[in-house]
């Protein structure tokens, strides 16, 4: 072998290397282009998952938020709780979240119970809570470009703490006046619910005779309110009437007074000024028209109507008077079943009006005529548990289940 074939060998060897290396740099390259292209391939799904996640958490969000303003119950047939979609679109950039309204966000609500025994619990099975348990399974999809993701969570209703104290007939942070004493007892008991019942009268009671004798009645000395009816009672109605659309405040001249005061219903009036019961439902609140003591009908559904003053002061609790000089006309036939609480006082009740449930005057009472106020516990009991408060998630229930 001659130095220059030598060379040429080695020069082939040498290119044979180079070329070797120059493949491999190439295939290296080839699976690095296609590696990144993968990963970025996923990170963009993984961004869109995650996207479509975010909104199908906004679904079951907007469906709870709905079931707690509604509760469907059988038997109880209010405005279907329908999710608020187009809410829940505008809470999304659609630069970001392009897809329209119909698609990129859905929910649905169910019992929780197999209601149509097929052994598989869904929407077949009602969307009202038959068997009263206050639970329901919840459904929420979001959908963006091409990737839906769908949610289910089995959500639990909590009420509003309506639980009043029983066998309060009357209570008057003022004094009381009657008269035609051959028309007492004026206060008496129509349904005790078997617990004892009471009345307070902060004042002189002129004529004990007003209470029917099974009535014990605290005179004049009586606990102060708050021990029998606390605020955070007070409070929570306010808030309860506000977030139904039942709170008027007609002293701050915000809005008209109510033609309304049926269930809940919370008006603030100007001190003094005079609240004519009558010209709410016809005088007939809570209860079917009928005669002048004419008990409610168990079909009848009790309210709570406060009719307070002006709002209390900053830093003032929520308790204090601000219309004692509002006065509470009572005439003809009017009659109110429920809970009825005033700052103002009952002023005056002539014909042959009634009150059943429990009733509250923080001023004064003026029962000269024949006004009637019946204890009627059906009232406590049946606003027990009625009003949801909002709907909460059951810890450990939330998975993600097959998008449809
Ligand atoms: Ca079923
Ligand atoms: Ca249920």
């Amino acid at each position: 072998m001659n130095s220059r074939s030598r060379f040429t060998d080695q020069s082939g060897a040498t290119l044979l290397i180079i070329i070797g290396i120059a493949a491999a740099l190439a295939v290296m390259t080839a699976s690095l282009v296609f590696v990144i292209g993968n990963m970025q391939a996923n990170t963009a799904d993984s961004r869109v998952r995650d996207k479509a996640a975010a909104v199908g958490e906004a679904a079951v969000d907007a469906q709870m938020y709905a079931l707690g303003r509604n509760w469907p119950m059988p038997g109880y047939p209010g405005p279907a709780p329908t999710m608020d979609a187009a809410l829940v679109r505008t809470q999304f950039d659609t630069s970001e979240f392009p897809n329209s309204t119909s698609d990129f966000v859905s929910s649905d609500y169910y019992d929780n119970f197999d209601n149509n025994g097929d052994h598989v619990i869904n929407h077949l099975d009602g969307q009202v809570d038959a068997n009263g348990d206050g639970l329901m399974y919840v459904e929420g999809q979001g959908k963006v470009g091409t990737r839906a993701t769908r949610f289910q969570v089995l959500v639990e209703r909590t009420f509003v703490p309506t639980d009043f104290p029983h066998g309060i007939a009357v209570y008057d942070g003022g004094g009381i006046d009657s008269n035609a004493p051959g028309t007492n007892p004026k206060v008496q008991i129509y349904i005790s619910g078997g617990y004892p019942v009471s009345s307070y009268v902060n004042g002189v009671l002129p004529d004990p005779k007003l209470f029917a004798e099974d009535i014990a009645v605290a005179s004049p000395v009586v606990p102060p309110l708050k021990d029998l009816f606390p605020d955070s009672k007070i409070q929570q109605i306010i808030d309860l009437a506000k977030s139904m659309g039942r709170y008027y405040d007609v002293a701050g001249g915000h809005a008209q007074m109510p033609t309304d005061a049926s269930g809940i219903c919370v008006i603030r009036v100007a001190n003094p000024s005079e609240v004519n019961l009558g010209a709410f439902n016809g005088g007939q609140i809570n209860m079917a028209s009928q005669g002048h003591d004419a008990p409610p009908a168990a079909t009848d559904e009790p309210g709570i109507l406060l009719i307070l003053g002006p709002e209390p002061g900053p830093g003032l609790p929520i308790s204090t008077v601000t219309g004692p000089n509002i006065s509470i006309n009572m005439a003809n036939n009017d009659r109110f079943y429920g809970i009825f609480y005033t700052d103002g006082q009952l002023n005056p009740a002539h014909g042959t009006p009634a009150f059943y449930g429990m009733t509250i005057f923080r001023s004064y009472m003026n029962m000269i005529g024949t006004p009637r106020i019946f204890y009627d516990d059906s009232a406590i009991t049946k606003l027990f548990n009625k009003y949801t408060l909002s709907v909460k998630l059951v810890p450990n229930t939330w998975r993600e289940i097959h998008p449809k």
